[in-house]
């Protein structure tokens, strides 16, 4: 007998786990050991899901674009402010509606309340992970941005003068508050998205089509029990 084809789902470790946990579990999609504590990358799923054998990956959410688009996972949960910034070749079939937050222009409460635009000899310092999305914010508005790469913590740098703003995500708004900064302009909206390799969409269409299905069933009856 032929070997049940494998089903590769990749997940974002870090803060959008505990919330995707749920909608897995409401589609019979558990992964059989705790992806929270649990030290390996690779953990296997439900072994007959729809036909097919179902494993995840657990990875750094900055990673979740780049396995799905090569073909080493069939389908991946994502950030949308990731994909967004990084444009992947992939298919963005579900919003789960998780993870939600937006991605800001933020700045020192006094200079963004003074509406002064920080622009000095028609340049700004800007620090960020989302290069790409700042340069195309600012080249919009004429301006040249300065875009300084950071991995973290963004919320430090016009403190200590290394930049006039930050582009970041907030939540709740408690980092930049402690931190004397506010929001200047909002760019998106974010959420986290289910991600498919195009490929995967089309050659194991009746298993991927299977869990968006169910993902989406799990993302209707959260929001119907808010
Ligand atoms: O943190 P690490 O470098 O390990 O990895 P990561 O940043 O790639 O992953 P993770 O887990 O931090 O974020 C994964 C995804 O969660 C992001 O791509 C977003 O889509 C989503 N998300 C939702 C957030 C937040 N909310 C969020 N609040 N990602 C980051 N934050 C950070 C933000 O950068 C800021 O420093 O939380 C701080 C602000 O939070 P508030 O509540 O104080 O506003
Ligand atoms: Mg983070």
């Amino acid at each position: 007998m032929l070997d049940k084809p494998v089903l590769t789902i990749a997940l974002s470790k870090g803060r959008i786990l505990e919330q995707t946990l749920p909608l897995l579990e409401f589609a019979g999609l558990m992964p059989v050991e705790d992806v929270q504590t649990t030290r390996k990358l690779m953990v296997d799923g439900p072994d007959d899901w729809a036909g097919s054998k179902i494993r995840f990956l657990i990875i750094r959410a900055a990673d979740v674009c780049t396995y799905v688009e090569k073909g080493a996972a069939d389908l991946g949960i994502s950030g949308r402010d990731l994909l967004l910034e990084s444009k992947p070749h992939v298919y963005e079939p579900l919003d789960l509606k998780i993870g939600k937050c937006r991605l800001c222009v933020c700045g020192p409460k006094a200079s963004v309340e003074a509406g002064d635009s920080a622009v000095k000899s028609g340049r700004i310092r800007v620090a960020t992970k989302y290069d790409h999305l700042t340069a195309q914010h600012y080249l919009k508005q004429g301006i040249h941005a300065d875009v300084i790469h950071l991995y973290g913590s963004m919320e430090l740098a016009p403190l200590v003068g290394l930049a006039d703003r930050i582009v970041d995500v907030v939540e709740t708004g408690n980092t930049l508050k402690a931190n004397g900064l506010v929001e200047e302009t909002t760019l998106f909206d974010i959420s986290s998205r289910l991600i498919a390799n195009p490929a995967s969409f089309v050659t194991k269409k009746k298993q991927v089509q299977a869990v968006i299905t169910r993902l989406r069933e799990a993302v209707e009856q959260r929001e119907k029990n808010k």
